[in-house]
């Protein structure tokens, strides 16, 4: 077992959406290939139904989640699937709200690591009103953003205590 790296967002925004995002990183043992990073929480005051789920490339709240930035892409490559080779770092797919509005989140990702060149710390999570179409919905936004519509909600990732 490699080192761990833990990180946190405090998720808030439009409207009543509030919620907490972990971030659990597993280098591989030896460092490099192989390692991953495990996202969870629970996102609030969500509508029912799929919500775009990112990582934008600034952590600068200071216009609320409109000045994250766009979507952390130090690949340079177009928007797409989390599962997708052509994706941007920062793509995660959507998250789920049920019809009390909660979306609960478990993701495991080996793109979004929380030190080294690609680092998301000091990044932000944000989430959006609408569904990402994974940019497969062939509107002038899905290689881009898939899509997603407003940011209800974000939050800046932040190096917490690894103990
Ligand atoms: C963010 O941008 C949207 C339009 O894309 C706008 O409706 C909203 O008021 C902006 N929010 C802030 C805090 O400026
Ligand atoms: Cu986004
Ligand atoms: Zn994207």
């Amino acid at each position: 077992m490699g080192l761990t790296v833990k990180a946190v967002a405090v998720i808030s925004g439009a409207d009543n959406v509030k919620g907490f995002i972990h971030f659990i990183q597993h280098t591989a043992a030896g460092g490099g290939e192989g390692g991953f990073t495990h996202v969870k929480g629970r996102i609030s005051g969500l509508s029912p139904g799929l919500h775009g789920f990112h990582i934008h490339a600034l952590g600068d709240t200071t216009n609320g989640c409109n000045s994250t930035g766009p979507h952390f892409n130090p690949l340079k490559k177009d928007h797409g699937s989390p599962t997708d080779e052509e994706r941007h770092v920062g793509d995660l797919g959507n998250i789920v709200a049920g019809s009390d509005g909660v979306a609960d989140i478990s993701i495991t990702d080996r793109q979004i690591p929380l030190s080294g060149q690609h680092s998301i710390l000091g990044r932000a999570v944000v989430v959006h009103a609408d569904p990402d179409d994974l940019g497969k919905g062939g509107h002038e936004l899905s290689k881009t953003t898939g899509n997603a519509g407003a940011r209800v909600g974000c939050g800046v990732i932040g190096l917490q205590s690894s103990v």
